[in-house]
């Protein structure tokens, strides 16, 4: 790949852009579009940065994990300093942790990009993993106390599982009529072309969702009885079983107490078969209300191999709907009628998830593995640290100078 692309620049401009969205302790996704502090952005940011400076890679998740929540909840974005060219805000979540943040987690990956820094140097990640390890534990308690469906982890609202309009969810939002919330001016169809974000009326949907969690506090026991959309998940389920992996080997070799994870991990592993949508040939997403399929092969559904469960035909399946791709893993099955290559999560190729579903095909001796790598990398040194890609085209879409591009181009890609 470097003599072909120049991989040095690309180094240099990647360094540059993890450096420009730094905030002092803690990243932005990007200036503008996200001025503030995202869960799994941050945990990609923290590999990034540790690729260049170990010491600013562990400081990214001290500073993620001290917006931890009592009751175990690390909320998905952090409002450090408040900005309007975001909505919605603080004010709007009333999230009821140390720093104003929102009240719904992300895909916990935290863990896994922890284990991967503490490898690049095992005796300098000693002392903040130690430092870490608690907190990371009650976070993944937290999924496991409130967020199970027979054995598969849930998402309560769209933007927990980071794939925030995929059509997963699409017959499900639908059955939410949406009453009752203020009037609201979004912010980021003022930054990015509207034709590549969600419709008005999922936004409408995401802050009725909102709304609900804001007007009971937050309070988890009450959102599991009057919550309508809670969502069955392979992108919550596949981390979150990968993180428990990556959280017990961190525990063993630190000599920490990991007596909970083995129990967690086999809850996770029986609970995989719930997400099997035989007639599909994927792992899918499963509406706990209705008990119905989404009927939707996500780039989430790959992520099988990267959580090590039997991935049963899910290879078939991912050849079958990247024949006519040429970058990366399509978002959304490309064959689907609700496809739309440059529309944010119903289409476009992300770096990041090709990196985890890479490392899943790389770990099970897949040779899938080096050709996305391959693919990724192609795609980021013709179009640029992009927020995600037309997968068809390589064209780059939504925001540039993009944190997690440009962590994953120095941590996987160069
Ligand atoms: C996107 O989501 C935020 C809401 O959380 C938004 O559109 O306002 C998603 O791509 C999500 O996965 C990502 O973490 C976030 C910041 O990059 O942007």
């Amino acid at each position: 790949m470097k003599d072909i692309l120049d991989a040095s620049a690309l180094d240099v401009e990647a360094r540059r852009i993890l450096e420009m969205n730094d905030r002092g302790g803690y990243s932005v996704p990007t200036a503008g579009l996200y001025p503030y502090q995202w869960n799994w952005d941050s945990a990609f940011a923290a590999l990034g940065y540790a690729m260049f400076d170990l010491a600013r890679g562990w400081k990214e998740l001290e500073v993620l994990m001290a917006g931890q929540w009592d009751d175990g909840m690390v909320p998905h974005i952090q409002f450090h300093k408040v900005d309007p060219s975001y909505f919605p805000g603080p004010d709007i979540w009333g999230g009821v942790g140390p720093v104003p943040s929102s009240g719904i987690s992300q895909p916990p990956i935290a863990a896994t990009m922890a284990r991967l820094i503490y490898e690049l140097d095992p005796e300098a990640g000693a002392t903040p993993m130690r430092a870490l390890y608690p907190s990371f534990v009650a976070w993944h308690r937290w999924f496991m106390d409130w967020r199970l469906d027979s054995g598969a982890v849930c998402l309560t609202h769209p933007w927990e599982a980071g794939r925030d309009n995929a059509p997963d969810w699409d017959g499900s939002l639908a059955r939410i009529d949406p009453v009752g919330i203020d009037p609201y001016e979004r912010r980021d169809t003022g930054h990015v072309d509207p034709s590549m974000r969600p419709r008005k009326s999922d936004y409408d949907r995401y802050l009725w969702l909102v709304k609900q969690g804001h007007d009971c506090g937050w309070d988890q026991a009450r959102l599991l009885e009057i919550n309508p959309f809670r969502m069955a998940d392979p992108t919550m389920h596949f981390t979150l079983l990968r993180a428990h992996r990556d959280l017990a080997w961190l525990g063993r070799e630190l000599g920490l107490d990991t007596a909970s994870l083995p129990d967690w991990i086999a809850q996770l592993e029986a609970g995989a078969e719930t997400l099997w949508n035989a007639a599909l040939g994927a792992y899918d997403v499963r509406d706990t209300a209705s008990g119905a399929w989404a009927q939707a092969v996500s780039n989430a559904a790959f992520l099988c191999w990267y959580a090590c469960v039997d991935p049963k035909d899910s290879l078939a399946t991912y050849a079958r709907v990247q024949a006519p791709v040429r970058f990366g893993v399509a978002s959304h099955d490309p064959e689907s009628p609700a496809f739309e290559p440059k529309r944010y999560w119903r289409g476009p190729s992300w770096a990041m998830m090709n990196m985890l579903i890479a490392m899943g095909f790389d770990e099970a001796g897949l040779p899938e593995g080096a050709a996305l790598r391959d693919s990724t990398a192609r795609l980021i040194a013709e179009n640029g640290f992009a927020e995600y890609f037309d997968p068809l085209t390589g064209a780059p879409a939504g925001g540039r100078d993009f944190t997690w591009t440009a962590a994953v181009w120095l941590a996987w890609c160069s």
